[in-house]
């Protein structure tokens, strides 16, 4: 019986040395020490032996059951100790190899002068305040001086959800729920895209972006309307840039104006740009009318306010002298990445 307990060791150090993965190890675990295994067998087999010898036999096969247990525990962690190694190497950054170019994306160009005008409101201390796209007939009409059957709503006209919910056609509605909410000092700038049931050409788009701004305060006026377009004109449009304000009509604001800009192609001489003008048209404001305001509970005779609209793709089209609106909608890259 001894005899077969060294068989088992010299076979289990043979095929210990031939195994190479943890698999195969536990496999000669289980073959050797488990339930059914050699060392379990033999151990069986001490039943034939003499009381005398079973002490003897007993503590060999535990020698030869904690040798292999031991050698076992010892293989295992070799193995790993080689996986962990070969992983290592085979996973070895070569900080040398040239990097893939990930090529790199750009700003849209209406996100970039959206961008550049709110960056330059946010320094004259507006707020961005932003409103829903789906809104009430109340808040982009009637609240703005444009009740049912008003003229005006022709030139304006949109995508109605039901009678009373539309896609709304200018961010106005935006300062109308401001001022609901908020009472004066209200400085606010609102960028967002709006809606007209129009055909899309070079000029017009049924989908659009307006940045409109309301300034409402005690003792605001015409005079700090002015200032600011000044400050947003020349920025905008460049240093020697000058402004002027042509008396127009809007039912929202009272009195109101169309603002030209000096041309920033010839600077006020006449080219292409300007046909010939030496102004161009940049954007639309005014006083915020009375009623506008007294419906929004604010008091017109101790608040007054001022407001203008800019059309973002008109602004872009200008700045970057793109001639044609549709190429900011079809999102060619070989257009877009000019920018
Ligand atoms: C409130 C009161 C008044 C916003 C204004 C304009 C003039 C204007 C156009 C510019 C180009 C629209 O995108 S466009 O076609 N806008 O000319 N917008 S005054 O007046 C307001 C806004 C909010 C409560």
């Amino acid at each position: 019986m001894k005899e077969k307990l060294a068989e088992i060791k010299k076979a289990f150090i043979e095929r210990a040395a031939a195994a190479e993965s943890e698999e195969t190890v536990e496999a000669l675990r289980v073959e050797f020490l488990g339930k059914k295994g050699l060392i379990t067998g033999v151990m069986k087999l001490m039943g034939q032996l003499s009381p005398e010898e079973r002490p003897a036999f007993g503590q060999s096969a535990n020698e030869v059951r904690n040798y292999i247990d031991s050698k076992i525990a010892e293989k295992k962690k070799e193995i790993k100790a080689l996986e962990l190694e070969k992983a290592l190497e085979k996973e070895t950054v070569d900080v040398t190899m040239p990097a893939t170019k990930v090529p790199e994306g750009s700003l849209h160009p209406l996100n970039k002068v959206t961008e550049e005008m709110k960056r330059l409101f946010i320094g004259m201390g507006y707020e961005i305040a932003e409103g829903p796209e789906v809104e009430y007939d109340y808040y982009n009409f009637e609240a703005l001086n444009l009740p049912e059957g008003h003229p005006a709503r022709d030139t304006q006209d949109t995508f109605y959800i039901t009678d009373k919910m539309l896609l709304r056609t200018q961010t106005s509605s935006v300062q109308i729920h401001v001022m609901e909410h908020k009472k004066p000092p209200i400085r606010i700038i609102s960028p967002g895209k709006v809606y007209r049931a129009d055909n899309l050409d070079a000029t017009h788009s049924p989908i659009f972006h307006q940045l409109e701004g309301l300034v409402v305060d005690k003792g605001v006026t015409m005079g700090d309307l002015k200032g600011t377009l000044e400050v947003y004109a020349k920025a905008m449009f460049g240093e020697n840039t000058k402004i002027r304000l042509r008396p127009h009509h809007f039912p929202f604001t009272e009195p109101s104006a169309e603002v030209d800009v000096t041309c920033w192609g010839c600077g006020g001489t006449g080219c292409r740009i300007c046909k010939g003008e030496g102004w161009v048209e940049v954007l639309g404001c005014g006083m915020v009318h009375p009623d506008v305001l007294r419906r929004c509970d604010i008091d017109p005779e101790v608040y007054s306010g001022f407001a203008f609209g800019i059309g973002i793709e008109r602004t872009a089209l200008a700045r970057y002298g793109v001639s044609d609106l549709r190429q900011f909608f079809e999102n060619d890259v070989r257009f877009l990445e000019q920018f």
